[in-house]
């Protein structure tokens, strides 16, 4: 009998997850794993934050699990706005954003994407180079033609803002554009604010939708409320915005998959149509989105003890990725490296985008049992004072003839 499945090949490893993969198969005592962006304590130990735990206890027994709405929680969502819009938003309170739990920041752009696809069949994505590898799969998946456009300027490891501003002025009024709210990944460079005010009035000029993707809010600067800046900036312009949001990293709750899809409408009745094809889209995907870690963020953010401490918390793994950025830094210095590493503290956020090359990146892994993505890209949050010394010298043994 034919076989149903022989036509099937493997599918190729994830630029990202595959590493993890790799990483947990070496058996090496050496080996270092800075590929995915999972935030990790000084000891190399993953984190569950104090105020999650508080909330957990607080919740412990105390809740029912019946299924949420196909929107998700309406607490945790209302707390998800006031983080991204700002606590005191007139669009709040005029009941103008669309905005449903999502399974994390993936599940939020996955879920703007098929409403895209859905309702503005005509329309492209422009998504930047680099970017998160997974945006490119996203939209295919969802069928929205994608076009990239500049964004990074490899020569001064920074931004290529001239590059970005034609790229916006050239694409077709009315095009969407998918940017990363902050701590830009992978390169860890964002626009000042100057620059976001210049790309807001050029998107205004030229009718553009922002879609942000806000994945690392509170993670850029310490502060989410200053990490939402770029936001703020283009509603002050009158934009309508889309935003996905994820609680992955900001409050450590990775593998809960807790998020949030909004976006900005013209009026509360538009808002109203928009939420109900969302929730449309949703129901034969996952049906209605997971509860846990809905509890624990709006337990969390509507406590103001509670915030407060998370407050502290996240400004806590933001200072302690600073810190491995200056130590990375000083360590590939004092080995005499030829080259300069000062991008490593230009850039912020999770990722260094080194510069490396992926036979360079190959070398780490083959002779220092180091892991990371080919694209050069560091995640700083899986460096800590016992392995800075140690990666220092492995990629200053990988780059000092270049
Ligand atoms: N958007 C961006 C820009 C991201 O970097 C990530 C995660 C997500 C969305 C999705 O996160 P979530 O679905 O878990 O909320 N990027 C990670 C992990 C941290 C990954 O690749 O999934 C990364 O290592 O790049």
């Amino acid at each position: 009998m034919a076989s149903w499945f022989g036509h099937v090949e493997p599918a190729p490893k994830d630029p990202i997850l595959g590493v993890t993969e790799a990483f947990l198969a070496d058996p090496s005592p050496d080996k270092v794993n800075v590929g995915v962006g999972a935030y990790r304590d000084d000891n190399g130990q993953p984190v569950v934050l104090e105020c999650v735990r508080e909330a957990e206890r607080r919740i412990a027994g105390s809740m029912n699990m019946e299924y949420l709405p196909m929107g998700g929680s309406v607490k945790m969502i209302d707390e998800s706005l006031k983080l991204a819009y700002g606590e005191d938003s007139d669009f709040i309170k005029d009941k103008r954003i669309a905005a449903v739990q999502a399974l994390s920041g993936t599940g939020a752009c996955r879920l703007f994407a098929d409403f895209q696809k859905r309702f503005l069949p005509d329309t492209q994505i422009y998504i930047p180079t680099p970017t998160w590898a997974n945006h490119h799969n996203i939209w295919r998946d969802a069928h929205v033609p994608q076009r990239t456009f500049t964004y990074y300027h490899p020569e001064s490891r920074g931004l290529d803002f001239s590059g970005l501003m034609d790229d916006i002025k050239n694409a077709p009024d009315g095009s969407f554009f998918l940017l990363h709210a902050c701590a830009h990944n992978p390169t860890g460079v964002d626009p000042s604010e100057e620059q976001w005010r210049e790309i807001s009035h050029q998107f205004k000029v030229k009718k553009h939708f922002p879609f942000f993707d806000m994945a690392y809010q509170g993670f850029a600067s310490g502060d989410p409320e200053r990490d939402a800046k770029a936001i703020h900036i283009f509603l002050e312009d009158g934009h309508q915005v889309g935003c996905a949001q994820s609680y992955a990293k900001n409050l450590g709750l990775y593998g809960q998959r807790a998020g949030c899809l909004s976006v900005l409408c013209d009026d509360e009745m538009q808002a109203v149509a928009v939420k109900s094809q969302l929730q449309q889209l949703a129901r034969p995907m996952y049906s209605n989105p997971p509860l846990h870690g809905a509890l624990i963020v709006s337990t969390i953010l509507s406590d103001p003890e509670l915030k407060t401490l998370w407050l502290k918390e996240v400004k806590g793994m933001a200072d302690r990725i600073i810190g491995m950025r200056k130590a990375l830094k000083e360590n590939l210095e004092e080995l005499g490296s030829p080259l300069s590493w000062e991008h490593i503290t230009n850039q912020i956020g999770m990722f260094c985008y080194s510069g490396m090359t992926p036979e360079q990146v190959d070398r780490l892994t083959k002779e220092f049992h180091i892991y990371m993505t080919r694209n050069g890209r560091i995640s700083m949050a899986g460096v800590t004072t016992g392995n800075v010394a140690y990666l220092a010298n492995a990629i200053h043994e990988v780059t000092k003839s270049n």
